[in-house]
Parts: C-alpha cells; sequence; structure tokens
C-alpha cells in the first residue's frame, strides 16, 4: 500500500530509472539491449524490480510504469547506431486492451523501426490465453515488432508455443546456463534449445552467462546470442551508447 502510493509519486519524481545489459552475438559484437528497470528511492533505497512489478502489477500503475519504460527505451534507442532495444512486459500488460495500438503508437511517434523494438514476454502471458496470445503476437509481427519468449524452460514451457507462435528469439533461462557445467539434464536442454533456435531461424540468447567457462561452452554448442555479468552487467543509458557506439 505504502510502496504502492511510493511507486506513483516515484515516476513524477525522477526516482525511476533505465539500466541496458547488452546482448551480445559470438563475435562479441552487441546486438542489442535489454532495458532493466531501476527505482532508487530515497525512502527505501534501491528497491529490486521483483519486488515492486507484481505491486504496479496488482494495480493499474502497470500501464503508467510500462508507458514510461518504452519511451525512455526508445529515446535511449535513438541514439544507439544499430542495435535493438529489448523491453519486458508483464502478463497484465500484455492483456491491456488494445495493447497493440498502443506499442505501435508511441514507437511510431518515436520514429523508431519496431525491427529494432524487441518485446520480451514469458509464457505465462501465453498460457492465461492461448487465443488472444495468438492474435496479438501475430499482429505485433506484422507490424514489424521483435517478439521474445523470456525464461524459456522454466514454468508451463511448450513446445506447442514454439510451434504456434512465430518468434524471433527465444531466451533460455539463466538457471539452465547455470547448471549446464554440473547437471547433464541443463546442458543437454541448452544444447536441444540452441539446435531447435537454430533449425527455425531463431535468435537463441542464453541468460545468465557469468563465467569464460560458460562463454566457451555456449559458442561450442553453436549459441547464437549471449548475456550475462561476464560479458557484461546493466548500465546506464550513457555507457550504453558508448558501448553500442564501440560495439563491444
Ligand atoms: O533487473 P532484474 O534482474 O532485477 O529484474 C528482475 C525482474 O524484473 C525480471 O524478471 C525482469 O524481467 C523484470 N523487469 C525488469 N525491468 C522490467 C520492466 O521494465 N518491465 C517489466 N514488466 N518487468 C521488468
Ligand atoms: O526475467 P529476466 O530474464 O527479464 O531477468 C533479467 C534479470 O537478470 C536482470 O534483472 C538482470 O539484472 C539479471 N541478470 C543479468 N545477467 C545476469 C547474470 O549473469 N547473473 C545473474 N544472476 N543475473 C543476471
Ligand atoms: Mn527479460
Ligand atoms: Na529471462
Amino acid at each position: 500500500r505504502q510502496i504502492e502510493t511510493g511507486l506513483s509519486e516515484a515516476i513524477a519524481k525522477g526516482e525511476l530509472k533505465l539500466v541496458f545489459q547488452p546482448i551480445v552475438g559470438r563475435d562479441l559484437n552487441i546486438a542489442g539491449f535489454e532495458a532493466l528497470i531501476r527505482w532508487c528511492s530515497p525512502e527505501y533505497g534501491m528497491v529490486p524490480p521483483a519486488m515492486f512489478i507484481p505491486i504496479a502489477e496488482d494495480s493499474n500503475l502497470i500501464h503508467e510504469l510500462g508507458d514510461w519504460v518504452i519511451d525512455e527505451a526508445l529515446a535511449a534507442l535513438k541514439s544507439w547506431p544499430r542495435q535493438y532495444v529489448s523491453v519486458n512486459f508483464s502478463p497484465r500488460q500484455f492483456r491491456r486492451h488494445n495493447f497493440v495500438g498502443h506499442v505501435v503508437e508511441r514507437v511510431a511517434s518515436a520514429g523508431v523501426d519496431p525491427g529494432r523494438f524487441q518485446i520480451e514476454i514469458t509464457e505465462t502471458a501465453i498460457f492465461d490465453n492461448a487465443e488472444r496470445a495468438a492474435e496479438i503476437l501475430f499482429k505485433l509481427r506484422q507490424m514489424g515488432f521483435r517478439i521474445a519468449l523470456d525464461d524459456f524452460g522454466t514454468g508451463y514451457s511448450s513446445l506447442y508455443n514454439i510451434r504456434r507462435f512465430a518468434l524471433d528469439c527465444l531466451k533460455i533461462d539463466r538457471s539452465f546456463v547455470d547448471g549446464m557445467g554440473r547437471e547433464r539434464e541443463s546442458a543437454a536442454i541448452v544444447h536441444s534449445v540452441i539446435h531447435l533456435g537454430r533449425a527455425l531461424g531463431m535468435e537463441v540468447v542464453a541468460e545468465g552467462v557469468e563465467t569464460a567457462a560458460q562463454l566457451e561452452a555456449l559458442r561450442v554448442a553453436g549459441c547464437s546470442h549471449m548475456q550475462g555479468f561476464h560479458l557484461s552487467r546493466p548500465v546506464d543509458a550513457e555507457e550504453a551508447l558508448l558501448l553500442a557506439e564501440n560495439g563491444s
């Protein structure tokens, strides 16, 4: 309740900021950045999104917050030479009335090519209402947006989603990358998702790459893209621009 009030004021007071984490290709060039929200509250300190996003989701605040994220991400993207921006959308945002029209309008008024705007959703967003999700994803693809399935392999993961929805990108959940060096199961799952993605012409992003050994194993396995602290932590907009211009 208190956090909810604080959060609604946080936007106006400029306490929210976006950070950007590079998503790199095999040659370590930066293909895109994932936008991640941060709330630096003078009252509560650094509030992690895992704490305030669910609170925003329980109220209509998520829409105001989501709009702020989209606009901020677009503003950053405009100065990058070629990279895409990947924006997280929670299930509730995805179910918003006229979601597609809303996103299209914001991206268009920023004068940005939808091909440089990636929408990250989890399978939970699809699972809730598969019919409606199919319609939304189809429309977004038609408009030229990139679609990524986030945290792939966790929750109600289904190959059906991959068959049914045209996706641009699969993001392998970091729990599998973490387990890769220890467990046969994780390694096998990572390998098969990489092959599946390649066979279907999708980008596959391994998340949570924290060590040189993981990076090497993923490259050997043929993974197209990597993201994680070993490559770069999320950085502020200024630093993201420098990285984008240098390309690595
Ligand atoms: O950045 P961090 O690891 O703390 O993110 C924790 C969770 O918050 C992740 O699941 C991430 O997808 C989510 N998250 C981060 N930024 C945003 C955002 O701008 N919008 C939404 N809906 N979720 C976000
Ligand atoms: O759920 P989602 O994939 O959107 O979550 C993204 C979150 O993962 C971000 O908040 C980011 O801070 C975090 N993250 C990014 N790279 C790493 C990593 O290498 N290790 C760990 N533990 N977390 C990471
Ligand atoms: Mn994500
Ligand atoms: Na993820």
